[in-house]
């Protein structure tokens, strides 16, 4: 009974530490592919309809690599794109001039592991930032998104690789890391976990 115990309480440890639930939410003006460590979770083309994806952070790591295309070229129409993360313990990442930002050919061109978790991007811009989410030119869109964003509401900040008016193919990479340091834990999925350990006992 003991050693049950024991073993109840290591693998709650272990729960607690490595696996948190999140969602990703992009809109990207005019279209975007979004990645989570280099796996494509999501598309649009309409940024009034942001996509929404959940997904779970096993090792407390995600990196989030979202590309973007303006369909107007150069300044014939302006680029955006808006991206947060939100942890089930409410932490909030939101896009801004600390994201990674480089501009490229499109997609379908690009062949260099952009995407994927472990691509070296410290040769990358920081992202150019522009209006806050509910503001400024995509202003007039907020109340339809937060149809589908719904809680809680985006504090992110549309941003872009370099001016908006220039580049029409952009790539964006952020890295989210949770560590022994952080103060709150993911209750509720290590509930889920923990649930599911217990019946495959
Ligand atoms: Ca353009």
């Amino acid at each position: 009974m003991k050693r049950f115990f024991v073993l109840t309480i290591t693998l709650l440890l272990i729960c607690a530490s490595s696996i948190w639930a999140a969602k990703l939410r992009i809109s990207g003006d005019n279209s975007w592919v979004g990645f989570i460590n280099g796996k494509k979770v999501g598309e649009g083309n309409n940024w009034q309809v942001p996509t929404v994806s959940d997904f779970e952070m096993s090792k407390g790591v995600a990196v989030i690599a979202v590309y973007v295309h303006d369909a107007e070229p150069g300044n014939a129409g302006r680029g955006g794109a808006l991206v947060d993360v939100i942890l089930d313990d409410g932490t909030y990442f939101g896009s801004d001039k600390t994201w990674k930002a480089n501009a490229g050919p499109p997609i379908g061109e690009r062949k260099d592991g952009w995407e994927k978790a472990d691509f070296d991007d410290s040769s990358w811009d920081n992202a150019t930032q522009l209006d806050q989410f509910g503001s400024g030119i995509w202003g007039f869109g907020a109340a339809k998104m937060r149809q589908i964003l719904k809680d809680p509401d985006s504090t992110a900040y549309w941003v872009w690789a370099g001016p908006n008016d220039v580049e029409d193919e952009i790539y964006l990479r952020f890295t989210i890391k949770t560590g022994a340091d952080t103060p709150v834990q993911p209750i509720g999925k290590l509930t889920t976990r923990w649930g599911k350990l217990k019946s495959e006992r």
